[in-house]
């Protein structure tokens, strides 16, 4: 039954409690966030979210204002799916950035999943129980164990003190089916940790375990030359740049071009995008044809933690629709597969 949820946040249950121990920090010292690279910016993202915002939205939150256009949705998941007892949930945003709890940087706040409860108040502080988990760290996804049957889950987007922005950003409320059977795939790995060069400066160490992937596209996708990149990141948290806390950093998408150095401040110009902001996705522009892509997470001074965390290098086409280009029949017996 419902009632009888056990919701486990396997590697964040420490994170957890953080949420209500981070202490407010400014974070003036973010001057050189994605200024310099306009395409990169998920506030400009006009797309409508997968989900639509619920009903709910019309509510009124709290005092902290939202970006127009802001939304909150899951990521590949939505109501009636079924998914595996243990499956990682992702955490879609768009128009605003990820920032731990207690950061006082405008337009950002942090992720709470809703789990088997009703929609909390929309204009109070969030409450801290089984039923409404908070991922104050700045993590942008989790894995949940839920009991087999059906639940419901629901996000909700908050401010720094816990309460949803206004007009609120809250999900669709889905329904799962969750089904006792083995797990998904966990997502693609991240390439193995290389060796740090020598450095003054005290790079942060990122935790075990931590990996930083595309959500989408993946290797070898077709995609449209505007395409919307999700990031994923497993283990630490997202900050905006320049909010100096342990296990968080932001992401940089790399395009056409090889990891720079490990020990110094990622470049910041058109092969080397910063999402200071804390976003977890953006739509950029591309060329059409085979592009490289490679997503870098670094710390508040934009210098790669150590050991680094980086994906794999994708490989992926770019054509006018973001489909295979149509193949010519020029011999018969191709027809068989068409
Ligand atoms: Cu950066």
């Amino acid at each position: 039954m419902h009632r009888t949820l056990a919701a486990i946040l396997v590697p964040f249950l420490g994170l957890w409690v953080l949420c209500n121990a981070a202490t407010a920090q400014s974070d003036a010292a973010a001057p050189q966030n994605n200024a310099a690279t306009p395409q990169n910016d998920a506030t400009t993202t006009q797309n409508k979210p997968a989900s639509g915002p619920s009903a709910a939205t019309a509510q009124t939150g709290g005092p902290t204002p939202s970006a127009p256009g802001a939304a909150v949705y899951f990521v590949g998941l939505k109501d009636g799916d079924t998914i595996p007892t243990k499956s990682t949930i992702h955490f879609g945003l768009r128009g605003m950035g990820v920032a731990p709890a207690g950061s006082e940087r405008a337009n950002s706040g942090h992720h709470h999943l809703i789990v088997d409860a009703p929609t909390p108040p929309l204009n109070a502080e969030i409450p801290n129980d089984f039923h409404h988990l908070h991922f104050g760290a700045g993590q942008t996804e989790t894995e949940l164990t839920l009991t087999p049957g059906e639940h419901t889950l629901q996000l909700v987007f908050a401010d720094k003190d816990h309460i949803p922005h206004s007009p609120p950003l809250v999900s669709d409320r889905i329904k799962v089916n969750v089904v006792d059977q083995v797990a998904a795939p966990p997502p693609a790995t991240s390439a193995s940790p290389q060796a740090a060069s020598p450095t003054t400066y005290k790079r942060h160490p990122s935790p075990k375990g931590a990996k930083v992937y595309f959500i989408y596209p993946t290797d070898g996708a077709y995609i449209t030359p505007n395409p919307v990149i999700r990031f994923g990141l497993l283990n630490m948290g997202v900050a905006p740049a320049g909010f100096d806390k342990p296990n968080t950093g932001h992401h940089h998408l790399l395009i056409d071009t090889d990891l720079p150095p490990l020990d110094q401040p990622i470049p910041n110009d058109f092969h080397h995008l910063h999402f200071g902001a804390g976003q977890t996705e953006a739509k950029i522009t591309l060329t059409p044809g085979p592009h490289k892509l490679q997503l870098l997470f670094a710390d508040t001074k934009h210098i790669p933690h150590d050991p680094p965390v980086y994906s794999n290098v994708i490989n992926v086409t770019v054509t006018v629709n973001g489909r295979p280009p149509h193949r010519r029949h020029h011999h018969r017996y191709w027809h068989h597969y068409y």
